[in-house]
């Protein structure tokens, strides 16, 4: 009888023991697939980089901000013939101490004295040729590209 009950416990403790290792091997099993979860955490950590879109959709709104300047020295505008994209903001500023008067068919400013700026918005392509509306032999010429 004491051989039996010895005999019963030796296999209870070899379950204890087989199972425990089973335990511990699937354990190690699953800290495993933890560290395949950490490896796909990076991946996760990728969607940060459609951040990069609206950084793309930045650059399409910079041209719709665009703009140039024409100066407006020694009776001349400098430069001329200036070439912009469409949707460029062209800023005139009058650095003469005499008034000028930008006029053309598309687009025509109030008087200018010294340091007053003109600006307009050129939306459609094309070539648009301007003058002073005080003095004539004033010329410029704005080019437009798609
Ligand atoms: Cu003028």
């Amino acid at each position: 009888m004491n051989k039996t009950i010895l005999i019963s416990i030796i296999v209870v403790v070899l379950v204890v023991l087989v199972g425990g290792y089973f335990l511990f091997y699937s354990g190690s099993q699953s800290s495993l697939y933890v560290t395949n979860n950490t490896n796909y955490t990076p991946n996760t950590s990728v969607p940060p980089s459609t951040n990069t879109p609206p950084a793309t959709t930045t650059p399409s709104l910079q041209p719709q901000n665009l703009t140039s300047l024409v100066s407006i020295k020694n009776f001349a505008f400098n430069p001329t013939p200036l070439t912009i994209k469409v949707g460029t903001t062209v800023i005139w500023t009058n650095n003469d101490s005499m008034p000028h008067q930008i006029k053309s068919t598309t687009f025509n400013s109030a008087t200018l004295n010294n340091g007053q700026t003109f600006s307009f918005t050129f939306s459609t392509a094309g070539q648009y040729n301007y003058s002073c509306a005080i003095h004539p032999s004033m010329l410029g010429k704005i080019i437009v590209t798609q």
